[in-house]
């Protein structure tokens, strides 16, 4: 039984995470770095406990300062949140091995779908469309050219451990690709200790559509639905919305049978997204998210399911309180987020309310914004029943967001979704470059 849970994280997931176990009438163990003294998760939390100085390797990535602080709080749990820890399936192993509970997936599941070459060969045992390319590993790098040179380019060479576009290299002409598979292979290799690279065909300003998945211990999987992720900033995602434009009926329904049939293949349990890339009316497997996701309030907010309440129950050993067949797509729901472009101390802050309104935020009045980690400072999340209300919704709820000494691109987002290539809907990755030269 959870009776107790640390949350290994910061910013408004830590406080969402919190909000969740109160609800479920779980004791809260926060933990926070040198720099998250005054952070609203340290406010909240039942017990808080400092686990190191501000850089992230020193406390919310110190793996046995989050451990010891757990085993001391006598937390049953840890919820790893997002970004630090939360795929890291080292961690996941000493959590258990600590004798707690880990909210999330196996950690041998974390292992396979963090790799992505064997993630692809799992979705494609399972009968899951992936995006074309060679299969597996680059090994021969004179043999990956010819056989480039057979497929067709441009191309796409990925790092097999990687993440946030590091590795990454798209490649137009096939005498560049040589060269371009061991710069990918280095920076890999630098960045994540890993060298491995793939290479698939480059979809060009493919669609960015990701299906949110959640499964229990018991063997039932179940999909929630996609969000269209394709507005991103140097792979930073600035708008997130469900229904995609692009996504029927019937292909959300194959594309989440699929993904069901995949997750139930591997034995998964825990929230899950899977990244696809859609383009032509086809999807193309891409990778798998093993943990919650900045952006899951989109899905919340349609299908009126809480996915941290339902990671919980589900790492307690509980059924998914919900069924496939119980799950209804609700009209339309978008998320922007809200970054902060330099630090500052908040001098004023009024977010805004109403009907299908939903503000995850740690700010507070006179709270001082940290220059040491991730910039986004709020999400703001709309419910209405078509995307053209919830595009207007949203204008003029950013409108009433007052948010005064910390300089943020919140004005920047209003621009960005009144443009009328945002209005119409239906684009693709490259649709960002097309709304500045709209704005000007
Ligand atoms: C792709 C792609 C096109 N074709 N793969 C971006 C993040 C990571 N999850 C994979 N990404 C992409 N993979 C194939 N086969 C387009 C992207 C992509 C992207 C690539 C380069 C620069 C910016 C990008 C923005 C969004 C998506």
């Amino acid at each position: 039984m959870i009776r107790s849970l640390l949350v290994a994280n910061r910013g408004e997931i830590a406080v969402r995470i919190i909000r969740a176990c109160k609800e479920l009438g779980i004791r809260t163990v926060a933990v926070y770095s040198e720099a998250d003294r005054q952070a609203l998760h340290v406010k909240m939390a039942d017990q808080a406990i400092c686990i190191g100085p501000p850089p992230s390797k020193d406390s919310y990535l110190n793996i046995s300062n989050i451990i010891s602080a757990a085993l001391h709080a006598r937390a049953d749990a840890i919820h790893p949140g997002v970004g630090f820890l939360s795929e890291n399936a080292e961690f996941a192993r000493q959590v258990q091995l600590a004798g707690l509970v880990w909210v999330g997936p196996d950690p041998q599941a974390i292992e396979m779908l963090g790799d992505k070459v064997s993630a692809k060969a799992n979705a494609k045992k399972y009968g899951v469309p992936c995006t074309p390319g060679l299969e597996g590993a680059v090994t021969n790098i004179e043999k990956t050219v010819e056989a480039v040179r057979d497929m067709g380019l441009p191309v796409i060479i990925k790092a097999s451990a990687g993440g946030g576009g590091k590795g990454m290299r798209v490649v137009r002409k096939v005498e560049d690709l040589a060269d371009n598979i061991r710069i990918a292979s280095s920076e890999a290799e630098k960045s994540f200790g890993d060298g491995t690279v793939f290479i698939e065909k480059y979809l060009e300003n493919a669609a960015h559509v990701e299906l949110q998945m959640i499964g229990d211990k018991q063997g039932n999987v179940i999909y929630l639905g996609e969000r269209d992720c394709s507005v991103q900033r140097n792979h930073q995602k600035l708008v997130e919305e469900s229904p995609s434009p692009l996504v029927t009926p019937e292909i959300r329904r194959r594309m989440g049978e699929d993904a069901v049939r995949l997750f139930k293949g591997i034995g998964y349990f825990g929230a899950g997204t899977i990244e696809f890339l859609f383009k032509d009316g086809q999807y193309y497997f891409m990778e798998v998210n093993s943990r919650i996701q900045v952006e899951h309030p989109v899905t919340e907010m349609i299908t009126n399911v809480d996915l941290i309440k339902e990671m919980i129950r589900v790492a307690n050993g509980e059924p998914l309180s919900v069924k496939q067949e119980d799950i209804r797509f609700d009209g339309y729901a978008m998320e922007i987020r809200i970054n902060a472009t330099a630090p500052g101390t908040v001098k004023y802050y009024l977010p805004p309310s109403g009907f299908k309104v939903r503000v995850d935020s740690f700010l507070y009045t006179g709270y001082k914004v940290p220059p040491t980690y991730d910039s986004m400072v709020a999400k703001v999340i709309i419910g209405a029943p078509t995307r053209a209300e919830g595009i207007n919704k949203m204008l003029s709820v950013l409108s009433e967001f007052e948010l005064d000494g910390v300089p943020t691109n919140l004005e920047s987002q209003k621009k960005i979704i009144n443009t009328s290539i945002f209005r119409k809907g239906g684009f693709g990755t490259n649709v960002l470059d097309a709304i500045m030269k709209e704005i000007g």
